[in-house]
C-alpha cells in the first residue's frame, strides 16, 4: 500500500498544489480520482469538508490543500519547501494565503462575471493582485526564478495551478496580465518548465471545455 493517498480531482487547482508537492518530495502515493459531481457515499469519511484534496497517512485524514501541503513538508522534509527562518516561513504563509483570500477570487470572479459592466471593476481588481504579487512579492523576495529563490517553495506549488488555468480568463474574458508583471511571467515560465509540472499538466483546450458551464453559459446551452 502506497505511504499517502490522496483524494483528488483532475480539474481542480488545489488539487494540483498537493499532486505536485507530493510529486516533488518523491513521496510514494495513489491517487483517487473523485467525480465532484457525483461523489462517492464514503467521501465524507475521507473529506469532511466534502472537498478535494484531501489525503489519508498513517491512517488519519488530513485535509485543506495549504494545510496538507505543510503537514506533508513536516513529515517528508526533504527537499524542504518552507524557508529556514521564521519570517521567511511567516511571508511564506503570508502569501499562500494572499492566494487563497485574494488573488484566486479575483481570476474567478471574472472569469464568472457573465456581464460585460460587471467585469471592468474586476479586471482592474485582477490587475491590482497580479501587480501586488509583482512588486511586494517576486521583486522583493528575491533573484528568483522560483518565489523565495533559488529553490521551490510551497508558494510556487501553491500558486502554479493557478496560471495553469489562466487560459481561461485569456479566452473568455480576453484578459492580459499587466505589462508590469515581468517577473511573474518569467516565474510562470520557470514552473511551465519543471519536469514534474510538465507530466501532469494539461493543455488550455482542457480547462477551457471546463471552464465553459460557468465563464459561458449562454455559448453553452446554445451548442
Ligand atoms: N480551501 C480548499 C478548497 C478546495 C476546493 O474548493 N475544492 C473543490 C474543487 S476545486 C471541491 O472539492 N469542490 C467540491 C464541492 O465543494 O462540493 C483547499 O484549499 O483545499
Amino acid at each position: 500500500m502506497a505511504t499517502v493517498e490522496i483524494f483528488s480531482a483532475e480539474v481542480c487547482p488545489y488539487a494540483h498544489r498537493t499532486r505536485l508537492v507530493l510529486m516533488h518530495k518523491k513521496i510514494d502515493f495513489s491517487l483517487t480520482e473523485i467525480d465532484l459531481k457525483n461523489k462517492p457515499a464514503w467521501f465524507p469519511d475521507v473529506s469532511p469538508y466534502g472537498k478535494v484534496p484531501s489525503i489519508r497517512h498513517d491512517g488519519q485524514i488530513v485535509y485543506e490543500s495549504a494545510v496538507v501541503n505543510e503537514y506533508l513538508d513536516e513529515v517528508f522534509p526533504t527537499p524542504a519547501l518552507m524557508p529556514s527562518t521564521p519570517h521567511g516561513r511567516a511571508m511564506a504563509r503570508v502569501w499562500v494565503d494572499y492566494g487563497n483570500t485574494r488573488f484566486n477570487g479575483a481570476a474567478y470572479k471574472l472569469l464568472r462575471a457573465t456581464n460585460p459592466v460587471d467585469q471592468g471593476p474586476l479586471r482592474e481588481e485582477l490587475d491590482a493582485c497580479l501587480l501586488f504579487m509583482e512588486n511586494e512579492g517576486l521583486r522583493k523576495s528575491g533573484d528568483g526564478p522560483y518565489w523565495f529563490g533559488a529553490e521551490p517553495s510551497l508558494v510556487d506549488f501553491s500558486y502554479y495551478p493557478f496560471f495553469e488555468r489562466f487560459c481561461n480568463v485569456e479566452h473568455y474574458r480576453n484578459y492580459e496580465m499587466p505589462a508590469g508583471c515581468t517577473r511573474l511571467r518569467a516565474w510562470v515560465d520557470t514552473m511551465k518548465a519543471m519536469p514534474i509540472v510538465r507530466e501532469i499538466a494539461n493543455p488550455p483546450a482542457f480547462y477551457i471545455e471546463r471552464a465553459k458551464a460557468y465563464a459561458a453559459p449562454a455559448q453553452q446551452a446554445a451548442e
